[in-house]
């Protein structure tokens, strides 16, 4: 099939040519990044926006059940969802979606939902790229909400946030000493804090641990794209569905007003503007990774060593042997 062919089924919606698209951008053959490029070229024009919400929370929160009722909610709404995972650490399992799809076994069925996990061993650099390009394929195979899930380990928090429309963050209900583990970082990227579990015993810890991180966020500056009233903290049970439709909405509010205020346009054109940078300090970092390069840093720096070149002046022969390539 080519380029044109498949760009045209992801276009008609096509959930078989979505997911063979993204097995291309995330192929490292060389004539497969061209035939992506091409394909994302194509498809750029379409112009479709979904709503990309990063979802973040630890393994055993409930991300695989909440996202299964969420999304089952939406589609109920009449809602096209596709579900993505960020999963650096994934060597493991294939991903954290794919261990555990058993999971999302309603939302898998169903026709207006996608599901894609992880692709397995990469590193935290070619899975941002390839979450990217993943999130405008399944944007311009016109599905209204695109969930990235990511496991908290650290980085691809930051990673997914800066990829997202808006943050969820999802948390058990605890004791109050645990407010502490969730680091403060990760707490400044939430727009909404959501206790999961928040049914039968657990149900008085979960409002207790809402009530303390609704505390933690008024101490938190204030964000220029924050409405009245976010972030905020609530409580939902992904097991018993409650609270969910409460969710959806402070989400679609938030929405709202980041688009009313303009947020949402200078968001996503300063996310482009970072993935931008982020592209080219990658590539050239690649640059001097080549055998060739490292031979040549070998070289200068063996004459660093002995004192026959100044360090400055070494780097700069680097530098312009690197751009003459
Ligand atoms: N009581 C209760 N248990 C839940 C809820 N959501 C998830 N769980 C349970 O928590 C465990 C981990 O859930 P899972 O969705 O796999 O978490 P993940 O690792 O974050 O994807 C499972 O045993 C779920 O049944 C909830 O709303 N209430
Ligand atoms: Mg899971």
């Amino acid at each position: 099939m080519n380029t044109a062919e498949l760009g045209d089924r992801i276009l008609n919606g096509e959930r078989r040519a979505l997911a063979r698209a993204i097995t291309l951008v995330e192929s490292g053959r060389e004539d497969h990044r061209t035939q992506a490029t091409e394909l994302l070229g194509h498809l750029a024009k379409s112009n479709r926006q979904s709503l990309r919400i990063g979802l973040s929370g630890t393994p055993g929160v409930g991300k695989s059940t909440f996202i299964e009722s969420f999304g089952m909610m939406l589609i109920g709404q009449g809602l096209r969802v596709a579900v993505l995972a960020v999963d650096p650490s994934s060597s493991r399992s294939g991903g954290s979606i794919l261990g555990d799809k058993t999971r999302m076994e309603r939302l898998s069925r169903e026709k207006n939902a996608f599901i894609r996990p992880s692709p397995s061993q990469s590193h935290l650099g070619g899975v941002a790229r390839r979450t990217r390009e993943a999130i405008a394929l399944c944007e311009a195979a016109a599905f209204d909400v695109v969930l990235i899930e990511t496991v908290g380990v650290g980085q691809s928090e930051t990673v997914v946030s800066e990829m997202s429309d808006l943050f969820l963050l999802l948390l058990a209900p605890a004791g109050g000493d645990e407010l502490q583990g969730v680091k403060r970082g990760i707490m400044e990227m939430a727009d909404i804090i959501l206790i999961n579990k928040a049914d039968g015993d657990l149900k008085p810890t979960a409002m207790r641990t809402c009530a303390d991180y609704s505390g933690a966020l008024r101490l938190l500056r204030r964000r220029p794209q924050d409405p009245e009233g976010f972030p905020m903290a609530m409580t939902v049970s992904a097991v018993e569905e409650h609270g969910l439709d409460d969710a959806w909405s402070q989400v679609q509010s938030l929405t709202q007003s980041r688009r009313d205020s303009g947020h949402w346009d200078a968001n996503r054109a300063a996310q482009a503007q970072y993935w931008f940078e982020q592209e080219v300090r990658a590539a050239l970092l690649a640059q001097l990774s080549t055998a060739q390069a490292r031979a040549e840093m070998e070289q200068l720096g063996d004459q660093v060593r002995a004192g026959s070149l100044s360090p400055s002046a070494a780097a700069e022969t680097m530098l312009t042997s690197l751009i003459a390539r």
